[in-house]
């Protein structure tokens, strides 16, 4: 499935088979105007996607639902652990990490960022069965930090001091 633009239901998302035989598979905003979807993530089965400030997932079968409300846009879709992760705002945390479950049920992981201070992630990328990104998290300024999978976060290294 990808994100295709046409002139009836704007830029949404469609599936395409090998011969390039092109559906419709979900007009999020429906008519003309664009649902832009993005940030296009398997997770469980399912695909999920960002659209319209939202997060959505389609099934095989190609029913789709929004997930979870945001009052922005998630961002940096990553599955790890079992779980999808993606930046999003929390209200009174702030812009932090939010991991939602296979029961597409989500939660904040951590508050690096104290209260509602925007920690700003961005980058989640796994790697050596951790999940690394860059955050302005503890008041340190942008550095790189890092989860285990029991979701305890750390920072890497101060790299510029304070
Ligand atoms: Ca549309
Ligand atoms: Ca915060």
């Amino acid at each position: 499935m990808q994100a295709e633009s046409s002139a009836t239901v704007g830029l949404e998302l469609f599936n395409c088979d090998t011969e390039d035989n092109c559906e419709l598979v979900k007009d999020v905003a429906s008519g003309s105007t664009d649902g832009a979807p993005e940030q296009l993530t398997v997770f469980n089965g399912k695909l999920y996607f960002v659209s319209r400030n939202q997060l959505w997932s389609c099934t095989a079968a190609e029913e789709c639902a929004e997930v979870a409300v945001f009052s922005t846009a998630p961002d940096f879709l990553t599955v790890f652990n079992g779980k999808l992760y993606m930046v999003a705002f929390v209200t009174g945390s702030g812009r932090e990490i939010v991991a939602c479950d296979t029961s597409d049920s989500c939660s904040m992981v951590a508050n690096l960022n104290g209260n509602a201070l925007h920690s700003d992630v961005e980058h989640l990328t796994v790697f050596n069965s951790k999940l690394y990104f860059i955050a302005k998290g503890d008041n340190k300024g942008q550095e790189p930090w890092v989860c285990t999978a029991a979701d305890v976060c750390t920072i890497v290294a101060d790299i510029n001091t304070g």
